[in-house]
């Protein structure tokens, strides 16, 4: 137990440049790949591959739980387990040099295929990981040599080491004897170290000229480099974000305005009722779900968008081909299939595009479809029922919002919008390509993950004001939110205070049937804790269930219920 103890400590400095070497050529890697595809990056790929794999409960879990953290947390736990495979590396390279070199390219190489094996990956994408092989590899031979130049200078075998060949050579050799007895501080550990001193140098090495550093100097050296090491990979890191923050937010596109522009929306309640949801969501607080660690970039001049599979004709449009055919825009509430009872996964925004029906007759639908297959520039894929093309609703390509491109979090240059279904079935970002098939041959991202096939969005209504747990001054106040039912609409809001009868709330402005209610409801509150809770009424008279459903398949169901303290 001493012994390990002792060996560990001893090796703390050995782990820490395996740490730092790893650092350093995971820095590298995403450095480059930010320049030319952030998605290639090391620690982006292993990432990405990881949710992927993920099974579905597990996912479940962290959305739950962690909510739009779930992607930090992810990278955090990504980046933990490979520095401590680090550390393993770097405690083995100090007497098994190959072995600890070993295990440093077999972590690169594990998020080299990550990299190439991702979906659209091309041959390409592995260059950041054979940057971070090349970079980690140099600093971890540079550490380990300074490491083991490191001793005193009366460590008579201490100097039979320094004379040998300078190049890590002893990456040739095998263990060399039992671990020496830890000293009482990390430098202290250092100068006791005596790695590689019980092997005779070879004769070759002599002719060469041997490291003249004195050990004191090497210290020195050693931590200066360890610094440099530590500030360059914090740069490279650094920059490397900033670079696909920048290149991810570019979308310099002219839009034409509708065929037939809409009426400008009316004035929500929010300018009445302070806390209650914008009508329109604006589009920087909009909510973002996807599987994406980093946005893609798309180049709109490179960009196309494909319509194939069981068609008459195929055909490709580019952006200005797309944008040239007739626009519509519609008032459209997205929501998300992940938003609990009273969740946030959920905006209304004004989308324009080209109506899905026009493209799909453009193509001529063959018999047998009965599924439209879209597929993003990263291979992400959705399956939407053919249906929602033919039974009226206006299902669109969208490359406009709140009279905007679309932002690079929202799916530029275009994306499908489809009234009625959550996003996950009919709402794909950076699309590029519209496949006509069956449901017997293909299956997307999300149905591979067991959610449900067809997703229409449950009807549901959210308390905005007063806020879960909040304590408000007693006397007249309003309660109010937002409720929803896209493609039937609101027919009435209600809300229920302390299990009180149903009291119907007053409907803000409609916007047609695939967009949110807002809706208030007077209150004279009296000091003392009160439950408040809330209800909607479909227009074909359907009222919001009480009955609990998780997210999971098919989307959340149930009554939002909250607590409020007046004073
Ligand atoms: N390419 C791509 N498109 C996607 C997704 C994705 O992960 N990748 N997520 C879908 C889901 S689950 C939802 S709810 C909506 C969210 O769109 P938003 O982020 O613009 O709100 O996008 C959909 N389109
Ligand atoms: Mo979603």
């Amino acid at each position: 137990m001493k012994r390990l103890w002792n060996a560990l400590r001893s090796g703390s400095p050995f782990a820490l440049a395996g740490v730092l070497a790893t650092l350093c050529g995971m820095a590298a890697g995403h450095l480059i790949a930010s320049l030319l595809k952030p998605a290639s990056s090391p620690v982006l790929a292993v990432g990405s591959t990881v949710i992927d794999l993920t099974p579905t409960p597990l996912k479940e879990y962290a959305v739950r739980e962690f909510g739009t953290k779930d992607k930090p947390i992810l990278l955090a736990s990504v980046m933990a387990v490979t520095l401590l495979l680090a550390a393993v590396a770097g405690l083995l390279a100090r007497r098994w040099f190959p072995v600890g070199a070993g295990l440093l390219i077999a972590l690169v190489a594990l998020a080299g295929a990550a990299a190439v094996t991702r979906p659209l990956a091309t041959a390409s994408d592995v260059v950041p990981s054979l940057v971070a092989a090349v970079v980690g590899l140099v600093v971890l031979v540079l550490l380990v040599r300074l490491l083991n130049g490191s001793r005193e200078p009366a460590d008579e075998p201490a100097q039979a080491a320094a004379e040998e060949d300078p190049a890590p050579t002893h990456s040739a050799g095998g263990p060399v004897g039992p671990s020496p007895a830890g000293g009482t501080g990390p430098f202290d550990v250092m100068s006791n170290l005596e790695p590689i001193a019980r092997r005779k140098p070879r004769s070759k090495s002599k002719s060469k000229s041997a490291p003249t550093a004195a050990p004191r100097a090497s210290r020195r050296t050693l931590l200066i480099t360890t610094g440099l090491v530590a500030a360059a990979s914090a740069t490279m890191g650094w920059a490397g974000e900033k670079i696909i923050a920048y290149r991810t937010r570019i979308g310099n596109v002219n839009l034409p305005p509708a065929a037939k522009p809409i009426a400008p929306l009316p004035a929500g309640l929010e300018n009445v009722y302070s806390g209650i949801s914008n009508f329109q969501t604006s589009t920087d607080r909009f909510y973002r779900v996807d599987i994406n660690l980093t946005l893609p970039v798309v180049p709109v001049d490179d960009w196309k968008l494909t319509i194939d599979g069981d068609v008459d004709s195929s055909f490709s449009l580019t952006f200005d081909e797309l944008a040239a055919m007739p626009l519509i825009e519609r008032d459209i509430t997205m929501t998300c299939v992940s938003n609990e009872v009273g969740g946030r996964y959920i905006g209304a925004a004004r989308w324009l595009g080209v109506p899905l029906t026009d493209l799909l007759d453009r193509a001529g639908v063959g018999s047998k479809a009965d599924q439209i297959l879209s597929t993003a520039v990263d291979g992400f894929t959705i399956s939407t029922p053919l249906e929602v093309a033919r039974d009226g609703r206006d299902a669109m390509v969208a490359i406009g919002m709140n009279g905007e491109p679309l932002p690079a979090e929202h799916g530029f240059p275009a994306r499908l919008i489809t009234p009625g279904l959550y996003g996950f079935v009919g709402a794909t970002k950076w699309l590029t390509r519209l496949t006509l098939t069956t449901y017997d041959d293909d299956s997307a991202y999300w149905t591979d993950r067991d959610w449900a096939t067809d997703a229409p969005i449950k009807i549901s209504s959210r308390i905005d004001t007063p806020k879960p747990l909040a304590t408000i001054k007693d006397g007249q106040t309003v309660i109010g939110g937002v409720a929803w039912a896209q493609r039937v609409g609101i027919n009435k809001v209600e809300v229920r205070i302390d299990g009180n009868a149903w009291q119907e709330a007053t409907l803000g402005p409609d916007a047609g049937i695939d967009y949110w209610r807002q809706w208030y409801l007077p209150w004279d509150a009296s000091p003392g804790q009160h439950m408040l809770a809330v209800r909607a009424t479909s227009l074909d008279g359907e009222v919001q269930t009480a009955a609990r459903a998780t997210p999971f398949p098919e989307g959340s169901s149930g009554v939002q219920e909250i607590v409020v303290t007046v004073e």
